[in-house]
């Protein structure tokens, strides 16, 4: 079986991670999608996150493309998580190009190409404007 692992936050879930999680799903037999605390955003700078780790465990569930939830809470976890999981394929996006390269070592590292025009940022500002 071909196991796949992704990461995200998933926050104001939208087309852009739907479409980044079915083109995961295809490139295996079971995917994982593993969502970042909010502790762990923190401390990797992404501040602002709207949604609460409930809320978009929910709505990645929600697709029905997970085979398994877990959640990111460390630096270094991605490296735990493929050994542990016995992961084939690592995917992220194409922001990310170059930046998982260093999984190499342990799996399959694809970068898919980012849905253009949609973004978590997009959605916040297009709803600031309608205040
Ligand atoms: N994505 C996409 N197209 C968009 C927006 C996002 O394909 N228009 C992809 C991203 O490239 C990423 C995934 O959706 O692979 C989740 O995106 P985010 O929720 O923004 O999460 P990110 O900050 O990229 O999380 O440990 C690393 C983090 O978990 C990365």
């Amino acid at each position: 079986m071909k196991k796949v692992i992704t990461y995200g936050t998933y926050d104001l879930f939208h087309k852009g991670h739907y479409n980044l999680l079915k083109h995961a799903k295809e490139l295996g037999d079971y995917l994982i999608v593993a969502v970042t605390s909010d502790a762990f955003d923190k401390a990797r700078g992404k501040l602002n996150v709207k949604d609460s780790l409930v809320q978009r465990i929910k709505n990645v569930e929600n697709t029905g493309l997970a085979d398994e939830i877990i959640v990111e809470e460390y630096f270094g976890q991605k490296i735990d998580d493929i050994k542990k999981h016995d992961i084939d394929v690592f995917v992220m996006g194409d922001d990310w190009e170059g930046k998982f390269d260093y999984l190499k070592e342990y799996c399959e590292v694809v970068y898919l190409p980012r849905t253009k025009g949609i973004s978590t940022t997009k959605i916040k500002d297009d709803l600031k404007d309608k205040l």
